[in-house]
């Protein structure tokens, strides 16, 4: 072979060599991923000891070298370049926070396609059946820093990044399909406006206050998004209760080089389901990282969290037919318009080993798509494409793919090179291209077909500062939202408004508000207004159109079969309670894929009336109902009469029913919501002779009932079958009827 030709050769070679593993079984991938750094427990049981940063063994790293004698303490040695180290080390352990979406948290798992769509795009992601694609997933909240609370009433990201053989695919997403702002220039001003406000750095992660409303009411293109941020989406239950969207206009392209629009969209298998306010508020509080514990409990309890992924496709020819601009990120296609098409489904079914290298240094950009995916002309997409790399690279630096998160999984390589924490040797005499040994050419020169191409678009037009006219347009949506909205989910967003609106101290951005909210629907208007001060409108300039469109409510996506997999159930019990009925509710939910949890006045040993004594989970005043989805009430007399004189006991029990979930009770601790917890427009069951089980309101009771069997969820329970009747009334998460028949106002929770 000649010395040029063998050069070449181990050019190639060592191109592939660096190159990253190619795998397609995700849990090896998603081993491989982790295997870049040791586990710390068995590095300890081996022979490892613990050494510097450079690899020498270490006598002590508790003590800082000193002076010592027997009698006193002397200088501390500045030469000790062990304790340095540590110290140095840490002092930089902080990287920049993300200027958004910096509370989050992220979970391993895999993405299936069952329906290829060949016609539509050539992205091997998207037709091969075969394949099973590693994912990671993050979700976060928008507004807040990295230590803020879980629960806050905001938009959720929910960013996904597809490990595909044909490179990463992410798709930086939400949990609402619209955007506040319609081009990306504005991007800092609605973010500056919903942050905290600058001379007193306050409210944290909350968007009651006078900038962020100022801002909303200057730009009317936020009506819509702003609708969808005061409902029940922005409190959800559980990150596994949310849709998710990619938001912008994107396209396919197939291997014909033809293109369509396309809006990427996931549902929840569990249903889309929230929080009520007032439980919303306690949570921040009581448990900050509510939402990032339920993923990980999940998770480990091998509940894991699936979504269906599907596409709303629009023809090239179609662009124009519709009375919105398809490129404009403040609508949303309706669905009677434009179905949805399920291709596939994700699961989430490993938690991260490590946060920071995980959660932290996962880096997302909209500018990252594989052969057969590309962008639009969607103006806030645009701007995104150039602005999420550019915050990588001062979060991470340039080399921010090099790390094991961001490493995609296919063979790369190409001539970047250098910089700041650059991992990669490479070897070989050349870094450019074209080079005399053609080393790592490019598709083009070998002619291969299946590199990114852009789509071939012809593009006439001016060059100016404005939008297309469509974009101008900024009330339909917003009515047909409200329009679309069930009672219950009105009431909770005349709520929202009413609380976010009175926090804002500047009148004119409250009479302002009001103003706006006129132009969306009159009487939302007023009911607002009678709230929070300022006139109350008495007209609107613009009239509600009445229409209303399918799948916006989310009481329409309440999960694919009743279930309570998952769903966090207390059992209060005190000391006398009955072990019998413990045990048997306890088995029967735990079989059907609930946590149950038993909570007393203490965490200790609780003796039951007979028999012996069980370990209470957790106690009163340290886990509280907000943080469950269901309460029983465990029957036994010394037990019933302790509750009774419990005034938390009572409280825990008035709150969940404020917050509408359901309770059960048998036997004489149905006389302790009868006598102590007093639940307001109920019926209980309480002929003592009977075995029939009454549900009112979500609350199930029976006095002389027996547990009985739980089988399935799948029917309407039967009259006698307590934990079915209960379970059910579980399974429907909340019972809002509650609070529309009055019930909640009458009861102090
Ligand atoms: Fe953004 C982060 C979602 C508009 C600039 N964005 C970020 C994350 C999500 C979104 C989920 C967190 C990613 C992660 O978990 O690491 N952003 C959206 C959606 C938008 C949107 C759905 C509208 C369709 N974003 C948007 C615009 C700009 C940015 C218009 C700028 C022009 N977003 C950023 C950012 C962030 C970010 C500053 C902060 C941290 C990061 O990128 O990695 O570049």
């Amino acid at each position: 072979m000649s010395s040029t030709l063998q050069r070449l050769q181990e050019s190639l070679n060592s191109a592939k060599e660096s190159a990253s593993h190619k795998i397609n079984d995700v849990t090896t991938t998603n081993n491989k991923i982790l295997d870049m750094w040791p586990n710390t427990f068995d590095a300890m049981k081996s022979s490892n000891r613990m050494t510097t940063d450079h690899g020498v063994k270490v006598q002590d790293t508790d003590h800082w070298l000193q002076v010592v004698s027997d009698k006193q303490q002397g200088p501390f040695l500045l030469e000790d370049q062990i304790s340095r180290e540590k110290i140095m080390r840490f002092d930089h352990e902080r990287i920049p926070e993300r200027v958004v979406h910096a509370r989050g948290t992220g979970a391993h798992g895999y993405f299936k396609l069952h329906t290829p769509i060949p016609e539509l795009s050539s992205a091997g992601v998207l037709n091969d059946t075969s394949r099973t694609t590693p994912i990671f997933v993050r979700f976060s909240t928008v507004l807040g820093s990295r230590g803020s609370a879980d629960t806050v009433r905001d938009v959720r990201g929910f960013a996904m990044k597809f490990y595909t053989d044909e490179g990463n695919w992410d798709i930086v997403g939400n949990n609402i399909p619209v955007f506040f702002i319609q081009d990306a220039i504005k991007f800092p001003d609605v973010i500056h406006a919903a942050k905290p406000e600058p001379h007193v750095e306050i409210p944290q992660a909350q968007t009651a206050h006078d900038n962020f409303w100022d801002f909303q009411y200057l730009h009317p293109e936020t009506s819509h998004m702003f609708m969808w941020t005061m409902s029940d989406r922005a409190i959800p239950r559980s990150y596994r209760m949310m849709q998710g969207f990619g938001v912008n206009t994107f396209t396919l392209i197939n291997a014909q080089g033809e293109r369509h629009f396309v809006k990427f969209t996931y549902t929840p298998e569990l249903g889309v389901h929230s929080l009520v306010w007032d439980e919303a508020l306690k949570l921040a509080g009581q448990d900050p990282d509510f939402h990032r514990r339920d993923l990980i409990e999940a998770i480990t309890n091998r509940c894991y969290p699936k979504w269906r992924f599907g596409i709303q496709v629009i023809k090239e020819e179609d662009q124009h037919n519709f009375d919105f601009d398809i490129l404009d990120a403040t609508k949303i296609w309706p669905e009677d318009l434009i179905p949805v098409r399920n291709i596939g489904e994700f699961v989430l079914n490993r938690n991260v080993d490590e946060f920071f290298p995980e959660t932290e240094q996962v880096a997302f950009c909209t500018s990252h798509v594989v052969p057969g995916i590309g962008f639009s002309d969607d103006p806030l997409l645009q701007g995104r494409n150039f602005s999420y790399f550019d915050t990588q690279i001062s979060r991470l630096g340039v080399n921010f793919a090099q790390l094991p998160i961001n490493k995609p999984v296919c063979p790369f390589m190409n001539f970047n090179r250098d910089g700041a924490q650059n991992h990669h040797i490479h070897k070989g005499t050349v870094n450019y291209w074209p080079n005399r040994f053609e080393a790592t050419p490019h598709a083009k020169h070998t002619g291969e077909t299946d590199a990114y191409r852009e789509f071939r678009q012809n593009i006439v037009g001016m060059k100016e500062r404005m939008h297309a006219p469509k974009f101008k347009e900024h009330f339909n949506q917003a009515q047909l939202f409200y329009n679309s909205m069930s009672p219950h989910e009105k009431m909770h967003m005349q709520g929202a408004l009413a609380f976010e609106l009175a926090r804002c101290e500047d009148p004119i951005v409250y009479k302002r508000m009001s103003e706006r909210l006129a132009e969306i629907d009159l009487s939302l208007a007023q009911s607002v207004a009678k709230m929070v001060g300022g006139d109350i409108p008495e007209t609107s300039q613009r009239k509600n159109h009445g229409k209303s469109a399918p799948r916006i409510s989310q009481t329409e996506f309440p999960g694919d079969t009743p279930t309570i997999v998952s769903r966090r159930i207390a059992i209060i019990i005190a000391d006398g309670f009955e072990l019998a009925t413990f045990t048997a509710i306890r088995a029967a939910f735990k079989a059907q894929g609930a946590l149950t949890f038993a909570i007393a006045p203490r965490r200790h040993l609780i003796n039951p009336a007979s028999g012996p004594a069980v370990m209470a989970d957790n106690h009163l005043e340290s886990m509280r109902s907000t943080m469950f989805d269901a309460v029983f009430i465990c029957p036994g007399t010394q037990s019933t009469l302790t509750l009774s004189e419990n005034g938390r006991a009572i409280q825990w029990v008035r709150e969940a029913f404020g917050h509408l979930k359901a309770i059960g009770a048998l036997g004489d601790a149905v006389s302790f919501l009868q006598e102590a917890a007093l639940l307001p427009g109920v019926t209980l069951a309480l002929d003592k002779t009977s075995s029939k089980v009454v549900t009112s309101y979500g609350v199930v009771t029976g006095w002389n009932a027996d547990v009985g069997v739980l089988k399935s969820l799948s029917i309407e329970p039967s009259e006698t079958a307590f934990s079915s009747a209960f379970a059910y009334a579980i399974s429907k998460h909340r019972c809002y009827e509650r609070e529309m028949d009055g019930l909640v106002k009458k009861i102090a929770f």
